[in-house]
């Protein structure tokens, strides 16, 4: 049950019975996201004013010019979240490889696994537009009680336990699902704490906002192109408005509110896409669907994708289930 403006730390005690595993863990590891997004938080709302923007001077595995604040969303969540004695492991965008977290009696004896991108459309901060934390929840599948291994992460979405994400906006949002619906807490940063100002947050069946970089136009598949060139044409019953921030969490968060489709298709310039399977698509897909609207790679529902590797890219069609399903329909006129 969801009650507005009830604290993040009530919902979780009155809605724990919901999680089909160990409920206490769960709300543990909601807490220490709670914890590590105010931290963040705390860090994104200053950068302009101390020397915490700009480059860190590292290159991440993605090939990304790590921005300082990546590192330090990075390494706050790990942080929190190891000291949690929850996780057993954690996946991020920032680390080549998993994180093996073998807890405070080194017997390995955690039962769950996150997978994150600690500060997604980092590249945003130096030009004050909001950026988004998201992270996935599974159970590991490996024995507890052994180090945690690379098939706990290759998990398909449909696996996930929850997800959510933090979008540091002109407000702070912490917005999650555990599988019984989405829910969204704002921060009250006077008093640091987390109340529940989005109940039960759905996506509108149709919308009239498509969010997709139409700058790459001309190397996206022909089914792509003629979806847009659908979006853009006169009819009365469709007045199409383009809105594309550049970061993921925010252009989702907008149209789950007011209806819309988000899409980052493959192109001759990026053949499986740009976002990531594991903590960009899965996560985000988690909560469309949980809200009521649909996430595919034009073909296939994303939570039903088997991973094959961490960093794994694939395409991405998320949004208002209408949008979504009109979209997958010009893609099927043409071979994958
Ligand atoms: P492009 C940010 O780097 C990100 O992963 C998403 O947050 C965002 O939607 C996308 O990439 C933007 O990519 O190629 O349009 O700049």
């Amino acid at each position: 049950m969801a009650t507005k403006n009830q604290s993040l730390g009530e919902f979780i005690i009155e809605n724990q019975s919901d999680f089909q595993y160990s409920s206490g863990e769960l709300s543990r590891l909601i807490n220490s996201i709670r914890l590590a997004a105010k931290m963040v938080n705390h860090e994104v709302n200053k950068a302009g004013l101390v020397d915490i923007t700009g480059s860190a001077g590292e290159i991440n595995t993605q090939g990304e010019d790590q921005q300082k604040l990546d590192v330090f969303a990075n390494d706050t969540f790990i942080r929190t979240l190891t000291n949690r004695q929850i996780v057993c492991g954690i996946a991020s965008e920032e680390n080549d490889d998993f994180i093996t977290i073998e807890g405070e009696r080194k017997d390995h004896g955690n039962k769950y696994v996150v997978a994150m991108d600690p500060l997604d459309g980092s590249s945003n901060i130096d030009v004050n537009v909001s950026v988004g934390t998201i992270f996935s929840i599974y159970r590991r599948v490996t024995p507890v009680g052994t180090p945690v291994q690379l098939e706990d992460f290759l998990q398909p979405g449909n696996m996930q336990v929850a997800a959510g994400y933090i979008i540091y906006g002109t407000s702070t949002m912490l917005v999650y699902t555990t599988g019984n619906g989405v829910n969204g807490f704002t921060l009250n940063p006077s008093l640091g704490t987390y109340y529940l100002s989005h109940p039960n947050m759905t996506f509108p069946e149709n919308g009239t906002i498509y969010s997709v970089n139409e700058g790459n136009y001309v190397h996206f598949p022909q089914g792509v192109k003629d979806y847009i060139k659908y979006c853009q044409q006169e009819e009365s019953d469709r007045p199409y408005t383009s809105r594309y921030i550049g970061s993921l969490v925010s252009d989702i968060h907008r149209n789950m509110i007011k209806g819309g489709i988000y899409m980052y298709p493959k192109s001759s310039k990026a053949v499986d896409g740009k976002l990531r399977l594991l903590y960009e698509c899965n996560p985000m897909a988690f909560i469309a669907e949980q809200a009521g609207g649909k996430a595919s790679d034009g073909y296939q529902r994303i939570m039903d994708l088997k991973p094959n590797e961490l960093h794994q890219r694939v395409p991405f069609f998320c949004g208002s289930k209408n949008m979504v399903d009109k979209a997958e329909e010009f893609m099927s006129k043409y071979p994958r």
